[in-house]
């Protein structure tokens, strides 16, 4: 009977949240062109100021905070875990272990909503610390509550015992302190009887969902209208068939929403073309302003990329967004994992969002708190590597990675040589060699050779750099090297010849 159980269980886990799962990641060119109307609206590589701010964030946080928060992924000392597929997806618990009535009990649990130490104030500073330049924040997940007054629905935070509007605290605060705001905005709703995961079929269907569709634009515009400071929309809960059979509505809401508020930006989770292509239409061109399928894993290799604009989402536990109040037994992503992936992202020129999941009361996770003040003092030292770089066109390199601004090339080390030498790869017909390099925070210079290593028919040449043994710092580290004319130079670099 157990057995049966959890096979049910699974099944419907793997419907609920796999089904969607339409991630991006390597794949071919359409072989055949077809001809697509509800394609592309904006241009492969926005060149406005609102785009080129977005590349150059580097490091961006998300939240993940709603109704969910106040059970933590268990609910009277039962865990959910194996029963929901997320603590944020806790509603749609099965299973054995699943309380009774627990979607009646998860529906009115609104009525408790009262986060008391909720000061986004305080989180504004924490993520600022962190070095955060962006924040993308949930006003509404799959369970359709908001975190906003909205008119449209009473199922929103006026009815709350603590009524005050979150949405505008936290784009208020994150403002305050510099930091660009984001809006998550699911358009899947669990408990809008308007809602349709399959296509509608009969008229009654269509006119329900022609409502729905009305009540999502509402909503977008209210959002757009009420905290106007905002830079993007954050779409999720776009995968089911019926939003993805309404492709002619989605793409002239886009249309609208960009005439409406010039320069936001909207990632390729927002619709699919006609033929029900997600995040890249069925030529292969990218649907929004940037690649949005990077979900708890990164592109392996620049080249995944095929020069589109990316940003990589990251859970701290393998897959908890929202507030999970027991992270026992998981393995919890630490800041040395966090500041590789950072790295990683930002030497293929992506964006590393990582996510905080509070609690009921408004508290973050000591975790996270944790994690937040580790990555702070990283980027305190390192920012300069992180913040409005691009990928660097040296071969990859086994010590980390490699990032790049006008003549400064950074090297972040995650794996250090035993020998002490960080062997620097450039191509021998390169204009510009590596000189004068420095390891943050260090300031002390360290010596370069140039090393010809003797090998035939080698399109490369080495810049070898010394570190000093008594350098033993407990995280990765970067190497700021100055690029130098070599062929104007190429006595100096000559002299350092081995
Ligand atoms: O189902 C959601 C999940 O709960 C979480 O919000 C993530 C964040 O990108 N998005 C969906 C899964 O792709």
């Amino acid at each position: 009977m157990l057995k049966r159980n959890c096979l049910i269980g699974f099944l419907f886990f793997f419907t609920l949240y796999n089904v969607h799962a339409q991630w991006t990641g390597l794949k071919e060119k359409p072989s055949s062109y077809k001809e697509v109307k509800y394609g592309s609206i904006t241009p492969k590589d926005r060149q406005d100021d609102a785009m080129r701010r977005f590349r150059a964030y580097g490091l961006g946080q998300f939240i993940h905070w709603g109704i969910y928060s106040i059970a933590g992924n268990e609910w009277e000392g039962v865990s959910a875990r194996g029963g929901a597929a997320a603590p944020e997806w806790i509603r749609s618990w099965r299973g054995p272990s699943a309380p009774e009535n627990w979607t009646e009990i998860y529906d009115n649990l609104y009525k408790e909503f009262d986060p008391v130490d909720f000061d986004a104030s305080k989180w504004a500073k924490q993520a600022k610390e962190m070095g955060v330049k962006y924040l993308i924040f949930t006003t509404k997940h799959h369970d359709g509550f908001a975190m906003w007054p909205t008119k449209y629905s009473d199922y929103n935070i006026t009815n709350t015992p603590f009524k005050r509007d979150i949405v505008k605290e936290v784009v208020d605060a994150y403002h305050a302190v510099g930091i660009d705001v984001y809006l998550y905005f699911s358009v899947l709703e669990w408990n809008n009887p308007n809602y349709f995961y399959k296509a509608p079929e009969t008229k009654e269907e269509e006119e329900r969902f022609n409502k729905f569709l009305n009540y999502t634009k509402n909503q977008l515009f209210e959002l757009l209208d009420n905290y106007p400071e905002v830079k993007g929309l954050w779409f999720d809960g776009t995968w089911d068939e019926a939003w993805k059979s309404a492709y002619k509505f989605t793409y002239n809401l886009e249309i609208e929403l960009r005439e409406k508020k010039p320069g936001l930006i909207i990632g390729s989770r927002f619709r699919n073309d006609e033929y029900g292509s997600r995040h890249f239409d069925s030529n292969g061109n990218l649907l929004g302003d940037y690649e949005q399928g990077w979900e708890r894993k990164l592109p392996e290799d620049i080249s995944w990329l095929a020069g589109n604009d990316w940003e990589g989402i990251m859970t701290l536990p393998p897959n908890g967004w929202g507030f999970m109040k027991d992270w026992s037994g998981l393995y919890v992503k630490t800041a040395d994992d966090i500041l590789e992936m950072l790295m990683k992202s930002v030497s293929m020129n992506g964006n590393f969002v990582v996510n905080f999941g509070p609690d009921g009361l408004g508290n973050m996770h000591p975790g996270e708190q944790a994690l937040a003040k580790e990555v702070g003092d990283w980027m305190a030292v390192n920012k300069e590597a992180v913040y409005g770089v691009t990928d660097c066109s040296y071969p990859k390199t086994p010590y980390g990675y490699y990032t790049q601004k006008e003549n400064t090339v950074y090297l972040s080390v995650f794996n250090r040589p035993v020998n002490n030498l960080i062997r620097v790869k450039v191509a021998k017909d390169s204009k510009l060699a590596p000189a004068h390099a420095t390891i943050l925070g260090e300031g002390r210079e360290l010596p370069v050779k140039h090393a010809d290593i003797g090998l035939d028919l080698d399109r490369f040449t080495y810049f070898d750099f010394r570190l000093p043994s008594s350098f033993h710092p407990k995280r990765a580290f970067v190497i700021k090297m100055k690029l130098i004319d070599s062929t104007s130079k190429a006595e100096r670099l000559m002299d350092a010849k081995m």
